[in-house]
Parts: structure tokens; C-alpha cells; sequence
């Protein structure tokens, strides 16, 4: 490990973007009592997930799917593998680095089939699926490799398959094995995967339960207007285009901000107005909820009526086909999460991120007592949590992120009510922007990590030029785990008086550049280093390479 006596140490982390003062090396997020805690939003319809696609057609479409996948999978055997996360989460940069470790041979100790050289190559082929856009690894992969800038956000879903050709680890298995394993990697939005629990509700459920959680205190301001502006329409009047327009344009700037918010509050219901992919505009897309709705029929021809409609077209159109054609047919699960953001915010966002949680693995719950559904849904049997960008941090603390992240998958799993499939969690940067490095300050020696940060990026004040390298004191993450939690429970409510005060903004994380990649004498680039994305390939595919 090197030593920097001479560079600038950055303490970050909340509050104190400041120069290190000595014996400041520990952060407390115990002291974080302040923070917003979003209440206790529970679905009461997660029972519905995958037992909610009611009609013998959704069923029996989905069973021929899965049976034809199967069947296809008996010839060239394949595993469809998800990735999901909310955005700016980290799912472009995983697949990216996947990928581009098994091309290129990268160091994976734990992944055991490179480890033991079984592995013959990998390469991509064409992708099954003619109607999904293709993951552009050749864009993402240059602009991490040649232009060090990380890929753009990706909006919608994309996939890409990439095979290995490898070799059995036993001699019994080499009998039988075709040496050849396709995976297809899914990229979808995790907004996109939250719209589930919609299926088994009624407009008039949706648009109580959307009011109820933007009164909330923790999101009151932030749908203030849209909430004045639902309350002076008559549901029963007659429909009328401009009326749905304006509602649905400021629901989902009220969404939105939610999003963009400091508090890190995690996504509501519809996700495609958030991410509307190629449905901009469409009337599919333009309604909200009603205020003071009864169960009695809407009128025909009312606002009402319209919205009604347009709700349940959102759920034909948009939902059920959605979780048909990509969810049921998926066999392993990758759940990225920014756990680092939600811990840097405070346990209000920590308790939002395990809600989001929570929710994406009940999308993973097997069906109930229907056994169409008990026979899709068993398909997937592995689901990783993984804590991306842990390069932020220094190696002595990636245990105890880890240990976080298990916290928060295991209170998710109980939450969830959730089996059916293993649950792992790991604590990884797909791509690794930083090295380590010591710092002298008096007696003290302190732990570093030193890499570049992005153009424009500050710390206290000063802005970087996006190629100075800098030495940065991560903090550390506290050992008991509790106190990063919000121990008093998920109906707690916040209180606007508890929010976090405007001059005590969330602090960012100083982002880096991606590293620059070391060349060979002959010019070849090396893969791309990364922190355990080889326990998450063991995890993922090992078994299949075995
Ligand atoms: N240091 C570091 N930063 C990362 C890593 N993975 C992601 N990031 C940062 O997180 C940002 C978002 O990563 P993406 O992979 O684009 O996230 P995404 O989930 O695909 O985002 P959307 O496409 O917008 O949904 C990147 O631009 C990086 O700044 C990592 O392994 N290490
Ligand atoms: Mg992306």
C-alpha cells in the first residue's frame, strides 16, 4: 500500500466536507436523528404479485412461455439472468463489467470456474429476442475504457446474451454437459418492476392510496400542488382531455421531485412516469388519481370514467405484458442497490431503500395456491442484493457494508414474507475508480482511497478539473449495525419539524472517474477491476459452469 503524506485528505461524508482534523476518523450516523422516516406505506396487496394475473389467458400464455423457454433451454442451454435496481443504482456498469471480465479474462479468485481455467471463452452472440432493444455494451464498454467517463443512464429495458464455452469440472458432468452456457443478461428499470402490485388493485384503491402517501409528512410539500389541483376537480364531471392532462402532468412532476428529492425517497407507482420509455403521451399515461372516490360505478362519459379507463389500459398495455414477457421468464435475479447514498442520507432513506426492497422481492414471490403461477414463478431460485460502488469505501469497511446490506435484505425477506429462493447479498463495485492508500496526520496513519475525481465535482469549495488525482479519507461505517437502521419501526411517521434543515444538506458522494486500465506490452487492454463482482458471478452463474 503507498503513503501519501503530501496530498490533500478529505474527510466526507455528512456535514464535514472538510479538510481532516485530527481524530475525527469515525462519523456517527447514530447522530442522524434528524432524518426523514417516510411512514409505513405497506402494500396491503402484495398477496396479489404473481397471483394477481387473473384472467386464464395472462396464465395460460404464461405457462406456454415458460415451457416453450424451457424447452429451447434443453437444446442450447441458457440462463436468463435479471438485473434490476432503481435508477443511477448501478445496473449499466454491472453488466458492463460482467461482461467485459469473463471477454477478457479478468481476475475472478472466487468465480471457480475461471479460477480453475475451465472456462474456454466467452463471447456474444445474437440475442434471442428480436423485439428488445440490445444492451449497447460497445458504447458503455468505450466510454469506461477509452474515454474513463461512465456510460449514459439507460431508460428502458435492453438485453444481451453472452456465452461461455467452459469445461465440466467433473468427469461425469463432462459426459452429459454441452460445455456451452448462454446467458442472457436483462437490463430493466426497478421503477418498472414496483408497477406490479398495481395489478391487483382497483383505480379507486390506487388513487386512496396514492393521496394517503402524498399527505404523508415526508411528501406533503413535495405534492402540494398537485394535491390543490385534485381537489378542485368533480370527478363526476364530464371527461374532459385538458383536465387529465394537467392532473397527470403534475402527478408526475410530483413524482418526479420525489426522485430528485435530497431525502433519497424511492419511487412510487405508475414507474413509467417516471421512465415513460417509448409510451410518452400516450393516454395511456395520461391520468392520476381521484380525490374522495366511492366504490360506486363511475358515470360514463365522467372524469372519472375516463381515468378509470385509462388506468386499467395502463395495467393491460403496460403492466401485465411487461411482467409476462420478461419477468416470468426470468432464472436468477441481480438486485442493485445504492446503499451508500440511502446510508449517507440518514435511516429515513435506509428504511425508503428497504421498503423499495421489500417490494422488488415480493414482485419475486412464488404465486399462491394457483399452480400456473406456483410453476413460473419457481423459476427463479437465486436472487442476489448487491451494494455497488463499495470502491467508495476502504477495504476495512466493505465487511461491514455487507453486513448492512444483509440487515436490510433479511428485515426485506421477513417483510416480504418471501421464499422460494436463495437470497444472498455482497458488497461489490462492479468497476473500481479508486486504489488505497495510507496518509500520515501527526502520529495517526489513515486509511485512503485515492482516484480522480469527476470534472466539477467539489469538496468544500473547491472544484476539480476531472484529471487530478486526489487522496480521499472515506470515513468509516459504523459497527453496530443498528444504528444506521430506524429502530423505531415502520409506522413511525416523520414529522416535518424532524426533516433535515435546508443548510444541512445531503451530502454527495465525490464521484471518480472511471480508472484509467492498464495496457500489456502489446498493447492489449486488461479487464476492468472491480471489488467481489466475482462473488456475484459465483453466485449468479457459478453452479451452471460447474
Ligand atoms: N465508483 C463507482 N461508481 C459507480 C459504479 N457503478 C456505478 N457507479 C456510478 O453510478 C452511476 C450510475 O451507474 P449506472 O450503471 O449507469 O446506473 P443504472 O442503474 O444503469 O442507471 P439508469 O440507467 O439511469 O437506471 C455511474 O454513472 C457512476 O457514477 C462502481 O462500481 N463504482
Ligand atoms: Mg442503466
Amino acid at each position: 500500500m503507498r503513503e501519501f503524506n503530501d496530498l490533500l485528505v478529505w474527510l466526507r461524508f455528512r456535514n464535514s466536507l472538510t479538510a481532516l482534523p485530527q481524530g475525527t476518523a469515525n462519523f456517527g450516523f447514530a447522530t442522524q436523528g434528524g432524518s426523514v422516516y417516510i411512514g409505513s406505506y405497506r402494500s396491503p396487496e402484495r398477496r396479489i404479485l404473481a397471483s394477481s394475473l387473473t384472467t386464464f389467458t395472462d396464465e395460460a400464455k404464461i405457462a406456454l412461455d415458460t415451457l416453450s423457454g424451457r424447452a429451447t433451454g434443453l437444446f442450447s442451454p441458457s440462463l436468463r439472468l435479471g438485473v434490476t435496481g432503481l435508477s443511477r443504482a448501478g445496473k449499466t456498469v454491472f453488466i458492463s463489467a460482467f461482461v467485459h471480465n469473463l471477454i477478457h479474462g479478468g481476475r475472478l479468485p472466487l468465480f471457480a470456474a475461471q479460477k480453475s481455467g475451465r472456462i474456454a471463452r466467452a463471447f456474444l452472440e445474437e440475442q434471442p429476442d428480436d423485439a428488445v432493444p440490445r444492451f449497447q455494451y460497445e458504447d458503455h464498454v468505450a466510454a469506461l475504457v477509452n474515454d474513463r467517463l461512465w456510460p449514459d443512464s439507460t431508460r428502458a429495458i435492453s438485453e444481451l446474451r453472452l456465452t461461455i464455452e467452459y469445461e465440466s469440472a467433473s468427469g461425469w458432468s463432462r459426459m452429459f454437459s454441452s460445455g456451452k452456457l448462454s446467458v442472457d443478461i436483462v437490463d430493466y428499470p426497478g421503477e418498472w418492476l414496483l408497477d406490479l402490485p398495481l395489478l391487483g388493485k382497483s383505480y379507486a384503491d390506487f388513487s386512496r392510496e396514492a393521496f394517503e402517501m402524498a399527505a404523508l409528512p415526508v411528501r406533503a410539500d413535495l405534492s402540494k400542488e398537485w394535491r390543490a389541483l385534485s381537489a378542485a376537480v368533480d370527478p363526476n364531471a364530464d371527461a374532459d382531455e385538458m383536465t387529465a392532462r394537467r392532473l397527470a402532468d403534475s402527478f408526475a412532476a410530483y413524482l418526479k421531485a420525489c426522485k430528485l428529492d435530497e431525502r433519497a425517497l424511492s419511487t412510487l407507482p405508475p414507474g413509467r412516469f417516471l421512465m415513460p420509455g417509448d409510451l410518452e403521451g400516450s393516454p395511456a399515461l395520461t391520468f392520476a388519481p381521484l380525490p374522495g372516490l366511492s366504490e360506486r360505478r363511475a358515470r360514463s362519459g365522467s372524469l372519472q370514467a375516463m381515468m378509470e379507463r385509462r388506468y386499467e389500459a395502463y395495467k393491460t398495455y403496460v403492466v401485465k405484458p411487461f411482467f409476462r414477457e420478461h419477468i416470468t421468464r426470468l432464472d436468477r435475479q441481480i438486485v442493485v442497490i445504492d446503499a451508500l447514498q440511502a446510508l449517507n442520507a440518514g435511516p429515513g432513506a435506509m428504511a425508503d431503500l428497504e421498503r423499495a426492497v421489500t417490494e422488488i422481492l415480493a414482485c419475486f414471490r412464488p404465486g399462491r395456491g394457483n399452480f400456473l403461477t406456483d410453476f413460473f414463478s419457481r423459476r427463479i431460485d437465486r436472487i442476489l442484493v448487491a451494494a455497488t460502488k463499495a470502491d467508495h469505501l476502504h477495504h476495512e469497511s466493505h465487511d461491514r457494508l455487507q453486513a448492512i446490506v444483509r440487515r436490510l435484505a433479511d428485515r426485506a425477506v421477513a417483510r416480504a414474507n418471501f421464499t422460494g429462493a436463495d437470497v444472498d447479498v455482497v458488497a461489490l463495485a462492479a468497476v473500481r475508480a479508486t486504489r488505497e492508500g495510507t496518509v500520515k496526520q501527526g502520529r495517526e496513519t489513515l486509511p485512503v482511497i485515492i482516484g480522480t475525481p469527476l470534472k466539477d465535482e467539489k469538496i468544500n469549495g473547491e472544484t476539480f478539473d476531472g484529471k487530478t488525482e486526489t487522496a480521499i479519507f472515506p470515513g468509516d461505517l459504523p459497527d453496530k449495525i443498528d444504528a444506521v437502521f430506524d429502530v423505531s419501526g415502520p409506522d413511525h411517521r416523520q414529522s416535518p419539524d424532524h426533516r433535515q434543515s435546508n443548510d444541512d444538506p445531503a451530502i454527495r458522494f465525490v464521484r471518480f472517474r472511471p480508472p484509467k486500465l492498464e495496457r500489456t506490452a502489446e498493447g492489449v487492454t486488461l479487464s476492468l477491476p472491480h471489488i467481489r463482482l466475482d462473488r456475484a458471478l459465483q453466485f449468479l452463474i457459478g453452479d451452471r459452469l460447474a
